[in-house]
Formats: C-alpha cells, sequence, structure tokens
C-alpha cells in the first residue's frame, strides 16, 4: 500500500452538489442505486477525468444524464471508477449491489444483531455507492430507504423525514431529506427493529426539536441517562460556545457492533451501545460518566465537525481536538472539574505519551498515512485537545471565545484547515501564532527542565526553563515550541500564594492572567520581583501544557504542596510526585534484591489527607490513588514489569497495615442507602469508599473482606458490585472468589454489556492463571471475535491492564495477542490494528522481553496483511 501525502493535496476536480439515495436493504445483496449531481469544481484545471471511489461494489448499471455507459466508456479497477471524458456538468446515475452480511469489518453498510448500520467515518460511504468520498465534497442528501416491513419496521437517515409509504411484497421506505450539505463521512442509514424514547427541546431562539433514542426494545429502559446528558450538552453549547442546533430532529441509534465509541452523522448519531446505555443495576459510575461525554461529545460536533468540517483528512485533530476539548470541559462543568482534569491528564500522561514515545509517533497533523483509520489515535484526540487548552490558556476564555464565534461565523459550511482555526484565534487576539503552529508539526514530548533560587536579598525568584524535544521517527532535529508554563509561588512561611510580578524587558509586569509564562526560547529565564517570602514554585498548574516537567522538589517540597498549594490539579501531583519517589526506591530495591523499606513521609502525607477535613471528597480518593503501573513504567528507561508491579504492591500494603483504622473509618462514613444517582456527591463518596476497600483488601483483612462479601451481596448498584466483585476476584483467595463469580456471571448471562464487565475482571486478575482464563474465556458461549466490544473486553484488558501476566517471560501472552491480531487481521482491521498496540512497544523493555515480542510481530508481518496492520507492523520493526 502507498502512503498520502498532505503536499500533495488538491482540490477536487468536480464537485456534487446533490446526492440521490436508494437504498434497497437486503442481508446479502442490497442494491445501493446513487443520482449524483456533479459539476466541475471552478478551481480545477480543465480536462480532468471524473475519478470516483469505490470498494467491495459490484457495479450493475452506469448512466449519465440518462444515457447507459457503455464497456470502454469507464474503467473500473479495486479502488475506483474512471470516466475520462465527462462533462462539465452532469447527473451520474450508478446502481450496485453489497453485502452488508459479510461486511464484519463494521466499515460501509453492515449488520449488526439483525439491524442495518452504518460507518462511513473515515472512508466507509465508498463501501456504500461510487463517490467522492473526501471530506471537501459537501452535498444535500436525498435518501430513500426500503425494506421489510415486519423485520425493518424503523428506517432511518440523515435530516428530515419527508416521506414514507408501503410498497409490494411486504416492503415498505421511507424518504430522508438533509439540507445541510455534508461530507459523505456523515452519511447514515440505520433500519431494524428498534423502539423509541422521545424528549424535546428548545432552543435558545425558540425552536422546538424532537429528541429520538432509537434501542432494541429490551434495552428502553437504559436510556433515561443518555437523554439527560443530551439536553445538559444541548444547553451547555448555547450557554458556553453560542451554538444552537439547526435541525427539527436529533437521532441517536445505539447499535451492539461498533468499532469505535460513537458516530456524529448528521442528526443521527450512531452510538456503540456501552457509550449510551446505562442502568444503576448494569452501569458504573464510570460507564455513566463515560456516556455523558460521549453524548456531548458527538453533539458537540455539530457544530465543530459537521457546520464546520475537516479540508482533508491529515487536518483530523481540527474536529476531533477542538471537540475533545469542548467534551472535556462540559464534562467538568457537569461534575468535579479537578477530578475531571486529573483523569485526563492521567489518562494522556500514560497513554498518549507513550504513542509520542513510540514507533507510530506522529504529529497531531500527521504529513502522510498509509490507513487514515489508524489516526485516530490519543495524538490526534487528546494531544490535539491540549493544544486547544494551550490557546485557551494562552488567549484567556473571554478571547478564545471570540475566536470561536469567528471560526464559526466565517466557516460555516465549509472543509477547511488547522490555519483556518488558530489563524482566527491570532486575528482576535493579536498573538503571533507562527511558533505556536509548530505543536501541530512536531511529533513527541516535549521535557522541561526548571531551576528555580530565591535571592534573599533582591526578594527575586529567578526561574529558568530548558525545554528539549527527544527525536520521533522521521523527524531528528526540533525546534523549541511556544509553551505557555502557568505557576504560582507558594510562601513557605505564610503557605499561602504570593503575587506575581514579571520582571521582563518591558519593565515589570503583573501575572494577573493566573500566571502564565511565556516559553518560546530553548532556554529561558524568569525573574519574579517583589517576592517576599522564599517560596516553592508550583509549576505548570492545572497541566497548562503538554509536556514532561522535571524539577528536584524534595520530599518536604512535595508535602508542602500537597498541603497547601491552591491549585487541585498540582497539590494531586505533589502526591504523585511523592508516591513515584517512594516507589523508585522500592523498584531499585526489587532489583537488587534488598529487602523493601516504606517511605515514613509518604504514610505520614497520606495519614494526613485521611484524617485532614477535604472539600472535595471526589478529589481526595484521586489523591488516595497511587500512581498506575503503566504511568510508573511510562518514567522507567527500561521497564522492569515485575519490579514495577512489586514495589506498587507493597506500597498499597503498607499504607494499609499502617493506616489500617483511617481507612476502615472512611469507608465506614462513606457507605449509604441513598438510591442511586450519578451525581458528583454520590459519585465522589462510592470512589472514596471503594478506594478505602481497595486498601483494606490489598492485605486481605478480615474485616475488609466481609465489607467487600457484603457489598457485593447487597447489589446496591453497579459500581458497588464490580469494585467489591473486582477485590474478592483479584485477592488470593479463591473460595471467596470462585462463587461470586459464578453467581455474577450467571446473574447477567443476558447482558452483554455486563458480560463484558465480567470478562475483563477475570483476565485482569494479578494471579499466574489468568493468561489461561483468557483462553478459556474466549470460548465463552458470550464472547465473540467479531463482536468490538468483547474483543476490548476479554483481550483489550488483559494486554493493557494485567502487564504482570501479559509480559510474561515464558512469551505465552505475546504469543496470544500475536494469535488474535492474526485473525482479527481478515475479520476487522481497524480493530486488529488497534489491539496490537502493545508489542509495537517492545523497545522499552529488557532484552529477553524484547526478542519475544519481536518474534511475535515478525510472524505477523509474514501474513497476507490489510493495510491497516501492515502500517503499524512496520513502524513497529523498522
Ligand atoms: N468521528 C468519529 C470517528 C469514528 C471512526 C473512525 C474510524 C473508524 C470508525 C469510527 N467510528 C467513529 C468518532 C468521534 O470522534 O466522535
Ligand atoms: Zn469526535
Amino acid at each position: 500500500p502507498q502512503p498520502v501525502y498532505l503536499k500533495d493535496y488538491q482540490p477536487p476536480a468536480f464537485r456534487i452538489t446533490h446526492t440521490e439515495l436508494k437504498f434497497d436493504l437486503a442481508p446479502s445483496n442490497t442494491r445501493v442505486t446513487a443520482l449524483l449531481h456533479l459539476e466541475r469544481h471552478p478551481d480545477s484545471q480543465p480536462g480532468l477525468p471524473l475519478i470516483l471511489d469505490g470498494e467491495k461494489l459490484s457495479l450493475q448499471r452506469i448512466a449519465i444524464d440518462g444515457q447507459e455507459l457503455q464497456e470502454g466508456e469507464y474503467r473500473l479497477d479495486a479502488e475506483t471508477l474512471t470516466i475520462e471524458d465527462a462533462p462539465d456538468r452532469l447527473r451520474l446515475e450508478t446502481e450496485v449491489e453489497i453485502d452488508p452480511a459479510a461486511n464484519t469489518a463494521l466499515e460501509g453498510l453492515y449488520l449488526s444483531n439483525g439491524m442495518f448500520c452504518t460507518q462511513c467515518e473515515a472512508q466507509g460511504f465508498r463501501r456504500i455507492t461510487y463517490y467522492l468520498d473526501r471530506p471537501d465534497v459537501m452535498a444535500t442528501f436525498s435518501t430513500t430507504v426500503i425494506g421489510d416491513r415486519e423485520q425493518l419496521p424503523v428506517l432511518l437517515s440523515n435530516g428530515n423525514p419527508v416521506e414514507r409509504g408501503e410498497l409490494p411484497n411486504g416492503k415498505h421506505f421511507a424518504t430522508w431529506e438533509d439540507p445541510h450539505p455534508k461530507p459523505s463521512y456523515l452519511f447514515a442509514v440505520v433500519a431494524g427493529s428498534l423502539e423509541k424514547v422521545e424528549d424535546h427541546f428548545t432552543t435558545m431562539s425558540g425552536r422546538e426539536v424532537l429528541l429520538q433514542i432509537w434501542v432494541e426494545p429490551e434495552n428502553l429502559d437504559k436510556t433515561e441517562h443518555a437523554m439527560r446528558s443530551l439536553k445538559a450538552a444541548m444547553v451547555w453549547d448555547e450557554q458556553t460556545y453560542g451554538r444552537e442546533y439547526d435541525l427539527d430532529l436529533f437521532m441517536i441509534v445505539a447499535v451492539n457492533d461498533f468499532n469505535m465509541g460513537a458516530m456524529e452523522n448528521k442528526g443521527l448519531n450512531i452510538f456503540n451501545s456501552a457509550a449510551v446505555l446505562t442502568h444503576p443495576q448494569t452501569a458504573t459510575d464510570a460507564a455513566y460518566q463515560r456516556v455523558e461525554g460521549v453524548v456531548g461529545h458527538e453533539y458537540f460536533h455539530n457544530w465543530s465537525g459537521n457546520r464546520v468540517t475537516c479540508r482533508d483528512w491529515f487536518q483530523l485533530s481540527l474536529k476531533e481536538g477542538f471537540t475533545v476539548f469542548r467534551d472535556q470541559s462540559f464534562s467538568a462543568d457537569m461534575n468535579s472539574a479537578p477530578v475531571k482534569r486529573i483523569e485526563d491528564v492521567s489518562y494522556l500522561r500514560t497513554a498518549q505519551f507513550a504513542e509520542d514515545a513510540g514507533p507510530t509517533a506522529h504529529p497531531v497533523r500527521p504529513d502522510h498515512y498509509i490507513e487514515i483509520s489508524n489516526f485516530y489515535t490519543l495524538t490526534i484526540y487528546e494531544k490535539g485537545s491540549e493544544i486547544v487548552r494551550m490557546l485557551r490558556n494562552l488567549l484567556g476564555w473571554d478571547t478564545f471565545r471570540q475566536g470561536s464565534d469567528l471560526y464559526f461565523a466565517r466557516f460555516d459550511g465549509q472543509a477547511v484547515t488547522i490555519e483556518d482555526f488558530v489563524g482566527c484565534m491570532a486575528e482576535v487576539s493579536g498573538l503571533d501564532l507562527t511558533q505556536f503552529m509548530l505543536w501541530y508539526s512536531q511529533a513527541g514530548t516535549p521535557e522541561i527542565d526548571a531551576h528555580g533560587e530565591y535571592d534573599y536579598a533582591k526578594a527575586e525568584y529567578h526561574l529558568t526553563l530548558r525545554q528539549r524535544t527527544p527525536a520521533t521517527p522521521g523527524q531528528p532535529n526540533k525546534q523549541p515550541l511556544h509553551i505557555p508554563v502557568r505557576i504560582g509561588l507558594v510562601g513557605t512561611k505564610s503557605g499561602e500564594d504570593l503575587a506575581l510580578t514579571l520582571n521582563g524587558s518591558q519593565g515589570k509586569q503583573s501575572l494577573s492572567e493566573g500566571g502564565v509564562l511565556h516559553l518560546r526560547e530553548a532556554e529561558q529565564t524568569f525573574v519574579l520581583s517583589d517576592v517576599a517570602e522564599a517560596p516553592v514554585p508550583s509549576l505548570l498548574r492545572g497541566f497548562s501544557a503538554p509536556v514532561k516537567l522535571r524539577f528536584p522538589y524534595g520530599r518536604e517540597d512535595l508535602s508542602f504542596l500537597l498541603q497547601h498549594d491552591v491549585d487541585g490539579f498540582n497539590r494531586w501531583d505533589a502526591g504523585q510526585r511523592l508516591a513515584m519517589l517512594a516507589l523508585d526506591d522500592l523498584i531499585a530495591a526489587h532489583r537488587n534484591g534488598v529487602e523493601k523499606v516504606m517511605d515514613v513521609r509518604l504514610t505520614e502525607a497520606f495519614r494526613g489527607l485521611l484524617t485532614a477535613p477535604e472539600e472535595d471528597q471526589a478529589v481526595l480518593a484521586e489523591m488516595l490513588t497511587l500512581p498506575s503501573e503503566a504511568y510508573i513504567a511510562e518514567q522507567q528507561p527500561v521497564v522492569d514489569v515485575d519490579a514495577i508491579h512489586a514495589a506498587r504492591v507493597f506500597v498499597k500494603q503498607s499504607l494499609a497495615v499502617a493506616l489500617r483504622d483511617e481507612f476502615l473509618a472512611i469507608y465506614q462514613a462513606n457507605q449509604s442507602d441513598a438510591v442511586y444517582a450519578p451525581s458528583a456527591e454520590q459519585i465522589a463518596q462510592r470512589s472514596l469508599k471503594n478506594v478505602a476497600l481497595s486498601y483494606l483488601m490489598s492485605i486481605e483483612d478480615e474485616r475488609g473482606v466481609e465489607l467487600a462479601q457484603q457489598q457485593f451481596e447487597a447489589g446496591h448498584n453497579m459500581t458497588d458490585v464490580r469494585a467489591a466483585l473486582t477485590l474478592l476476584v483479584h485477592s488470593s483467595r479463591s473460595d471467596i472468589a470462585e462463587p461470586a463469580l459464578r453467581a455474577f456471571g450467571e446473574k447477567w448471562a443476558h447482558d452483554p454489556l455486563v458480560m463484558d464487565q465480567w470478562f475483563s475482571i477475570q483476565v485482569t486478575r494479578p494471579q499466574p492463571d489468568a493468561l489461561d482464563r483468557v483462553k478459556y474465556l474466549m470460548a465463552h458461549p458470550a464472547f465473540s471475535l467479531k463482536n468490538p466490544n468483547r474483543v476490548r473486553a476479554l483481550i483489550g484488558a488483559f494486554v493493557n491492564q494485567n502487564r504482570i501476566n501479559f509480559h510474561r517471560l515464558d512469551g505465552e501472552g505475546y504469543e496470544l495477542l500475536a494469535d488474535v491480531v492474526i485473525k482479527l487481521n481478515k475479520l476487522n482491521p481497524e480493530i486488529a490494528a488497534r489491539i496490537i498496540t502493545p508489542l509495537t512497544r517492545w523497545r522499552r523493555f529488557d532484552e529477553q522481553r524484547q526478542a519475544l515480542m519481536k518474534a511475535q510481530l515478525e510472524r505477523i508481518r509474514a501474513e497476507d496483511l490489510s493495510p491497516n496492520v501492515f502500517e503499524i507492523v512496520e513502524k513497529a520493526l523498522a
């Protein structure tokens, strides 16, 4: 497969003003008739041929302006249909046959539980009909869907329903019109035996919108939270960004087989059932929060993505980075804002930083790709969001909002570039963002070494920041970036924030904008004057930039910040840094075979957290959570899987032994019989209670075991049940694990999303039988390699969340993953290319594991590979 390059972008030779589609649905032979109103693009070179994209289509008929084309008047290959001498204006009619039942890749039109549905982003539409399948070709659509009246009573597409009626042979039809010009990737069709819940929303200008959530009948009682989230998102986007919804109808459909979380098709969002269905008995708090976030994300795309879309797929982060930033802000406003920031940064620092340091590292705007669906990455989404957040930090909210307003007004209905977006921000702020644009073109995580000195005599604090970005594949040399570093100085005597006065080339300037320093040089010293007492610096507050910042904090400094920092994020981060110092010592001790000794300062810091009153219980739960094994691994030059696991278990158990009564007291204080609600207060209580229980269970404390069993049996809600079941199953006691596991499996055998949790809990057990369980469960009737949720729950959970067992020294974990990748490569290449990720990180491990992992990558390479897997494996082995 050949790469596509950003530098080769050309506007399309033709545009499509209107698209008329007719689907005659049948599982193995659906007929798609397309009438395209085409005209030559005014900017294109005259005489260029008309080249339409099309894959896996069986062409039945082709006509131009009513005249059938004969062989020789057009050319077909596996990916295109070419007409050399197309007129400047034409109506092209094609009829193709496709096979949705055979579509296990879940791109284009496919069947999920007897229901027809589509996934067109990024290039699935070309598997439905011949088309100019690129985001800068935008057309209005009129779609007629025909299906069996009994089997497929519901026929949906984008826009507004305009007609429906009966047809011979037990069929019926529905016609939909979407008045908003859109690219093909936003097209959708759904047909099935579905039922709906409805609600209404009145927009800020007083228009009535009908809201519908379509699900399989047994899931009708699981839609309330998604509907509430949708209405909250609609209000939030009006109040925060001034964005109003623009159709009379907004639909969400839940499907069981889906490659990602959801899809923002115009007026007809299609959701993975895991990202929309909730019920207190079946979904955890985390699932409720995910639903709120994903519903918000897809809804916000209506402006950031649909009304203003991407010129080409290299600009993907234009819509995804901005929309993630918008959904993160929405969730922060709906819940505990510091906890949301902590969760987002933890994810970024473990998963995205690892991507940025590995063989698939790429810029937020890549300059080439083989398979675009491999680029729906953490870098495009999460780092892309951090770039937008930095713009907000640099401009301040009000100016950022002006830039956003200008962007939506100026580019409404257009397909644009990242320059267009950043250009609006530069225009409204007067800031020169030329250097800032490097964030989009330069891959890798910048590292900042910070050094501070307090000059008593002058009452000045000198902060020196040195930045460097490590080389990444294809980018050996990096330039300094424009980095917003939000800081505070916390007085060591007062324990309070000191006023910040920056002594720069233009004299003294008060840092009123929350203390944001603009780091632009490779090395820069900032002089802060009138600093009345010796401070401890609080750096990168709120994680103001996606960088690794090193500062030689001592343990006392960190304990001090943990107590006094007014920035909730940095207070948490000080605790994490303190824990990391202890963990580093213990990892070294484990490696050297030396006796492990617990750092009492960490124990005392935890005692302080457990006993001092804390306003935000949700933040407290985060502060009591030790850095994950994945995060610890990220900090090591060579990952020592066993030492990391042993050190973390040791710290957890030492804290549990020393603070047993305090944890017990926290558990008891946060027990509640209140009716379940996914409210911020209740979620905070549950997470605090369950963190405390996890400490008690880490030492298999008798009372802890009793409480876990009671909590499991009480069955109050899935958050508590799952937390208790996980602790029982992850314990060394099969006498308490097995009965609980059996009871849970029997109770929920009918619910695939709950069975996913049952799979994940078992395969993330630290006990050495985990790999055998994976194999055993792969043969379970509830498991199927064809369903991405099942694959993620069983295989994904094992390879990503069970590090000691996946990285077994006999290489069996690697072999198992390679076997799965080889099978998925044929069934579902997108999922195969994602699940392989842990193997691609082989360079991070010791020599023995490197060899074992590499051998499995080579075994995969020897297969007949899809472009998706080929691209990832080639990069991993390069
Ligand atoms: N914009 C959507 C992307 C998406 C997707 C991409 C490739 C393959 C399958 C997919 N399903 C959805 C999701 C989003 O970011 O909102
Ligand atoms: Zn998105």
